[in-house]
């Protein structure tokens, strides 16, 4: 609440007229919930625990809380209900003197009110995080709160944001700490149903980025299937680092680690490499993902180039002339890059992008700090580092050669192969559609099929692309990924120009098969990898071809699901004639532009970071040495890739 705010109810002095005031907020919240916790979706449905948690987390932060516990339940009608339990100190339950109700109901009521009431140096949460438990309240069909303090053990219920009972003791307790429990409002979500995987996987995250708190999560909604999982990392994002890395080769055996606490940003960066070529790097302010990263990314990728060149230079490592690149010394690299900051800024895109400036200069300081001592200190690990580096560096510029001396002799085109592209005739990318097709017979169609003006087709060939046997780094050799590329136009890595995309609809169509799937897989973890500006911006997506086509007699129809097929066949009485496509390669040019291109029927899904986050972590899994998932992974995808948003 604004000191306005306060100001008003103190001058009126009345319990009744304060209250009234903070329902009103609190209306504003039930009227454009979007505005609180972005959606009214699935996302915005378990953002509402985000906001609890993060209350118990701050408590953490603060240093007296050191175990969080999340429950999914189901009452007697069948609501989910979350339970939320700190050991914290208990909110304070004691009358404020503003606002006449004790400090508990406030924080439940009044809009924003954490940061009036707690002593502020600690509340950490950014973004769309820390609108607070006043919202979860108004945003609930129940909540009751239970606070453990001064011995005592108080509870109070609210309906919809208002209270429906005073703060009342009902115990004696030795312990301290709090209980959230609430039902979130069916009126007001699309869905009240909450997911065990995505609340688990941010629970274990949270585990990691604030090492030595426990945390637990429990799903006891189906009593024949409770699931649980208990999270405590003593070596907070060091085993995070080493979680990400399991199943790859790490290059030196430890996690190098960078701590600092500079001008009142604590700054956490846990890095290892792999032999792996690929590179993930993940940052945070304030326990909060920064997908599009940000100063303190920048401040750490900067200085790993920086520190490893001038190390490389007085080691003697280099010959004359050579310097490595961003994208070369960051082969292999998986990072955590964490930091707390009392007052993050944030742009870009989707506002998680950090902007404060001074982040960078101080990461930057924690890493000479830092990673030059222990470069200095580990030689043997600096050295295998910067080589490593220096492979990524000559196999760089070997392929520019090579590439360079291909243009020369044929000058078909940049690259020095006549491209299949079969491009568009618009030029204004806002129009311009490219579709990546699997197959030169299913190319053919689409070609035939679609609206030139718009439309541009790709044709790949399945069997070079095959992921099971080529490697990320033999798929950039691959001269019809190169053609993508080039088709695409923006470039890739450390020097690509999302503004130079020619088409803002990248559209994959493959086979609902295992093939198909292994595409797929493939160019998503490209795309993710290497071009990931693109799959940021939204301009990547599945095309979802029909499973089944009907007819009876002249009539045609489509179904795009099982579920489909069944609801289709119930309408229908009669003979009827029912094909399930293979492939893209069984329909004619009409059937594909009718069920697939045609902006009027056809599905496109939008491809998302996590797809793209998932597709990687897949493709990782079928290069690796483990048969058993890669036989999970084919087995699933062999009937039909029904579930595309892999
Ligand atoms: C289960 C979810 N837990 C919480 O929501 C939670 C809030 C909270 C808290 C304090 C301690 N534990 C908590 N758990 C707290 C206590 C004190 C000072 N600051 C914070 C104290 O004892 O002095 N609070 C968060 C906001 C507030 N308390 C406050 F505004 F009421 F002070």
């Amino acid at each position: 609440m604004d000191e306005k705010k306060l100001e008003t109810i103190e001058a009126e002095k009345k319990y009744d007229s304060s209250s009234i005031q903070v329902l009103e907020g609190l209306e504003a919240v039930r009227k454009r919930p979007g505005m609180y916790i972005g959606s009214t979706g699935p996302r915005g449905l378990h953002h509402l625990v985000w906001e609890i948690v993060d209350n118990s987390v701050d408590e953490a932060l603060a240093g007296y809380c050191t175990q969080i516990d999340v429950e999914i339940s189901v009452d007697n009608f069948g609501n989910n209900v979350i339970t939320v339990v700190d050991n914290g100190r208990g909110m304070p339950t004691d009358i404020h003197p503003k606002t006449h109700v004790s400090a508990t109901e406030t924080i439940f009521t009044v809009l924003h009110a954490g940061g009036k009431f707690d002593n502020n140096s600690y509340k950490v949460s950014g973004g769309l995080h820390g609108v607070g438990a006043s919202v979860v309240n108004a945003l609930s069909q129940q909540l009751e709160v239970y606070v453990r303090r001064n011995g005592k053990v108080y509870t109070q219920r609210y309906e919809k944001g208002h209270p429906v009972t005073t703060l009342e003791i009902i115990g004696t307790t030795e312990e301290t700490g709090t209980t959230v429990k609430f039902i979130p409002d069916k009126e007001i979500f699309e869905t009240t149903i909450f997911d065990y995987e995505t609340l688990r996987q941010r629970i274990q995250e949270l585990a990691f980025l604030n090492k030595g708190l426990k945390l637990t999560i429990k799903d006891s909604r189906n009593p024949s299937n409770i699931k649980s999982g208990e999270y405590h990392y003593e070596g907070g994002i060091i085993e995070y680092v080493k979680f990400l890395n399991r199943g790859k080769k790490p290059l030196h055996s430890d996690v190098i680690i960078v701590e600092e606490n500079i001008e009142d940003t604590l700054i956490e960066i846990a890095f290892q490499y792999t032999e792996d070529y690929s590179c993930n790097i993940k940052s945070f302010t304030n326990n909060i993902i920064n997908n599009e990263g940000g100063t303190h990314e920048e401040g750490f990728r900067n200085s790993l180039t920086r520190i490893l060149n001038n190390y490389g230079k007085n080691a003697n490592i280099f010959k004359k002339d050579e310097s490595l690149s961003g994208d070369d010394v960051r082969e292999g690299l998986t990072a955590i890059v964490s930091c707390k900051i009392s007052d993050p800024q944030f742009e870009g895109q989707t506002k998680t992008k950090l902007g404060n400036t001074e982040v960078r200069r101080i990461v930057s300081q924690a890493m000479t700090d830092k990673f030059e001592a222990y470069l200095l200190e580990n030689p043997s690990n600096a050295k295998m580092i910067v080589e490593k580096s220096l492979l990524a560096l000559r196999a760089r510029l070997a392929a520019k050669r090579a590439r360079e001396a291909t243009r020369r002799k044929s000058p078909l085109d940049s690259l020095g192969f006549a491209s299949k592209l079969s491009d568009c005739r618009t030029k204004d990318p806002q129009l311009a559609e490219m579709y990546i097709v699997e197959g030169d017979s299913a190319g053919g169609s689409a070609k035939m099929g679609r609206e030139s003006y718009y439309q541009a087709i790709l044709p790949l060939r399945g069997k070079v692309l095959n992921v099971e046997k080529a490697a990320m780094s033999k798929a950039l050799n691959n001269k019809e990924i190169l053609s993508m590329i080039q088709a695409i136009g923006t470039g890739i890595g450390d020097e690509m120009q999302i503004e130079n995309a020619r088409y803002h609809k990248i559209v994959i169509m493959t086979d609902a098969d295992v093939d198909g799937a292994h595409i797929r897989t493939l160019l998503l973890t490209f795309f993710y990898r290497f071009m990931r500006p693109i799959i940021e911006k939204g301009y990547v997506y599945i095309a979802q071809p029909p499973l089944y086509k009907i007819q009876q007699g002249k009539k045609v129809e489509y179904a795009y699901s099982d579920e489909e097929l069944n609801l289709k066949l119930s309408e229908i009485t009669g003979k009827k004639d029912i094909q399930r496509y293979k492939g893209l390669g069984e329909m004619n040019p009409e059937q594909l532009w009718e069920t697939t291109m045609d902006p009027k029927n056809r599905i496109l899904l939008q491809v998302t970071l996590n797809d793209g986050e998932k597709a990687d972590e897949v493709f990782s899994m079928l290069m690796g040495e483990d048969v058993e998932p890669r036989r999970k992974f084919i087995e699933e995808n062999a009937v039909f890739a029904q579930n595309l948003d892999i």
